[in-house]
């Protein structure tokens, strides 16, 4: 690998604040997201539900779903081949993949071509703020055991793991990536301060939560939230937030501080 496709990169919209803030100036902002894919069908269902699809419908966002294969030559139409190396499993082709690209180029600038793979760095809210304040990208979702690396040295700028473990295409991980990138937009989620108090966006899980009944078979609901009292409660959600943090996620400071 010749460089680190990272997709940190620092900006003064780095924090959700700041980037809000730069957003007021921005007057009709939407994002738009082009998807490379064998497989639209399947994204589609996805983003045709939920927050994305009310995101889409307030102009928040657009989505484009492109199948790479239309952009295949040959009669097969073919989109994978064998390794050169001679390892079992079938590799994408890098043809097909550049036209789609660069057909997408031709139209508008990208600010990002984003990869997801399982080997890059894993993504996090930081790396969502700020692919949250572009205007176009493109995801390439890889299939079979992979793209080949030519596609990545010189047309990806940004590679993402959303986990370590594998799982079959890059399509889930695209729409992880998008749900979690669409949700931060203003206008995407009707209460605009809930994408602020998500775990994750103070580097603390978030505490309990609890609606009614106030008893349920015995089981109750913590007194203090019954109190009223709006200081203490404040107070005792962050005291869970950081309890939880600590026993479950003890490294989640540092993993953010060193990305
Ligand atoms: Cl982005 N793709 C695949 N196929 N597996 C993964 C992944 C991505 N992130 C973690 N595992």
């Amino acid at each position: 690998m010749n460089k680190d496709p990272g997709c940190e990169k620092q900006e003064e919209s780095d924090t959700l604040q700041g980037r809000i803030e730069n957003r007021t100036f921005a007057k009709n902002f939407f994002m738009r997201i082009d998807i490379l894919t064998i497989l639209p069908e399947l994204m589609e269902s996805f983003f045709s539900h939920s927050i994305i699809r009310r995101a889409i419908e307030n102009k928040v966002a657009e989505i484009h779903l492109h199948n790479i294969r239309d952009h295949a030559t040959g009669k097969h139409r073919q989109v994978d081949d064998y390794a050169f190396s001679g390892d079992a499993g079938m590799v994408m082709m890098i043809e097909p993949v550049d036209r789609a690209i660069q057909a997408l180029k031709k139209e508008r600038d990208y600010d990002e071509v984003i990869y997801p793979t399982p080997d890059a760095k894993p993504y996090t809210q930081k790396i969502a703020n700020r692919l949250s304040t572009l205007r176009n990208i493109i995801i390439l979702c890889g299939h079979y055991k992979g793209v080949d690396q030519r596609v990545r040295d010189h047309l990806v700028t940004c590679e993402i793991s959303i986990g370590d473990y594998v799982i079959t295409g890059g399509e889930l991980a695209a729409a992880v990536i998008t749900d979690s990138v669409i949700r931060l937009l203003p206008g995407a989620i009707s209460d605009e301060t809930s994408a602020l108090t998500d775990s994750f966006q103070d580097n603390l899980l978030s505490p309990p939560v609890y609606t009614r009944p106030a008893e349920y078979k015995g089981w109750k609901v913590p007194e203090i939230l019954l109190s009223g009292n709006r200081k203490e409660i404040f107070k005792w959600k962050h005291e869970q937030a950081v309890r939880r943090t600590r026993l479950l996620r003890p490294g989640l400071p540092d993993r953010e501080e060193t990305g």
